[in-house]
């Protein structure tokens, strides 16, 4: 299955939730009127995508259809889904520069092992030398879950034992980077630090090492997110995006929530694009994110 169906596949609770209610609105509407724009607003909140961004999308859409002069339904769901389609806005690669380093960062659970995991084997499959390092020293079985997935993507991994100082692990893996030529080295990082200073501490201590030991290299950092706890992962960005400048989100477990709206709000509320997004556990579940595809998917049967 290409991924196309694959995501269509996984937002099929969002789209039970939130798409066909919005269908059925259009379809049984016979013209766009107050009570039909209070629906749509109801809609678009159930599916998290948030009160303010809501009533945005049916502004525009209100203001759109004055505009042009649009009355019949069918135009006016067009209109829609170009105002949703602008709203997620242009679709922002990973940036990889000759040499980067990836900092992942996220609370505890949302995916980030994982995804790091389906994105070594992305990069490695685009030609790139991957190294993976295991910063998250919380507890062992994070250092073990990270190098099952430095073996399935046949990849190095720098690593130290449970407790060591994340920091420390960092130096080595870059010191070993550089002198096996490593293209990217993705940083996986511990989700459950006691407090916001712990993590603010470490985090600026990982920086500090990267900045120092490896100027040159290209930075990347991604904030891993889990599409599940819906407008609550807003909340927690914006713990992180104090802490950390961030490049990009990863959006994980879009295929087990009806939620998937909180695409719409995370750009809008947060500016910060949405890089990759993951629809199910396996190894190419994790893929770019397209808003167009996105898009269609949401409203392809
Ligand atoms: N269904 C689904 N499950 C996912 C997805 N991404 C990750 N998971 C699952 O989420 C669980 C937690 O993933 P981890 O990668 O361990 O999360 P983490 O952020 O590293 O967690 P900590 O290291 O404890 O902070 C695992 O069981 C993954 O298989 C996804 O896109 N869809
Ligand atoms: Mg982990």
């Amino acid at each position: 299955m290409g991924f196309f169906d694959k995501l269509k596949s996984g937002l099929k609770k969002t789209k039970d939730f939130l798409v066909k209610p919005v269908n059925a609105l259009f379809s049984s509407a016979d013209r766009v009127d107050d009570d039909f724009y209070e629906e749509l607003f109801d809609l678009l909140v159930a599916s998290d995508v948030g009160v303010e961004v809501s009533e945005e999308i049916v502004d525009k859409l209100r203001q759109s259809l004055k505009e042009k002069k649009i009355k019949e339904i069918p135009p006016a769901k067009e209109e829609f889904k170009k105002i949703l389609y602008e709203m997620i806005g242009e679709d922002v690669p990973l940036n990889i520069r000759d040499k980067t380093v990836i900092l992942v960062v996220g609370v505890n659970g949302v995916g980030k092992t994982t995804s790091i995991g389906k994105i070594s084997l992305l990069l490695k499959n685009q030609g790139k030398r991957v190294m993976l390092c295991g910063a998250d020293t919380f507890r062992a079985a994070a250092i073990e879950q990270l190098k099952v997935w430095a073996g399935c993507s046949e990849v190095p991994m720098i690593s130290q034992s449970e407790g060591a100082d994340p920091a420390a692990v960092v130096f080595d893996a870059v010191g070993a980077a550089k002198k096996q030529n490593i293209d990217v080295l993705i940083v996986d990082t511990a989700g459950r630090l006691h407090n916001k200073k712990n993590l603010i501490d470490e985090l600026s201590k990982i920086n500090r090492v990267i900045s120092r030991e490896w100027p040159e290299a290209g930075r990347e950092t991604l904030l891993v997110l889990d599409a599940v706890t819906g407008q609550n992962g807003l909340i927690q960005a914006r713990e992180f995006t104090k802490v950390v400048n961030v490049d990009g989100i990863v959006l994980t477990k879009l295929d087990g929530t009806a939620k998937g709206g909180i695409v719409l709000a995370i750009r809008r509320m947060l500016g910060i694009p949405v890089k990759l997004i993951g629809v199910g556990e396996g190894v190419d579940d994790l893929q770019p994110f397209s808003g167009h595809d996105f898009i269609s998917a949401m409203f392809e049967d």
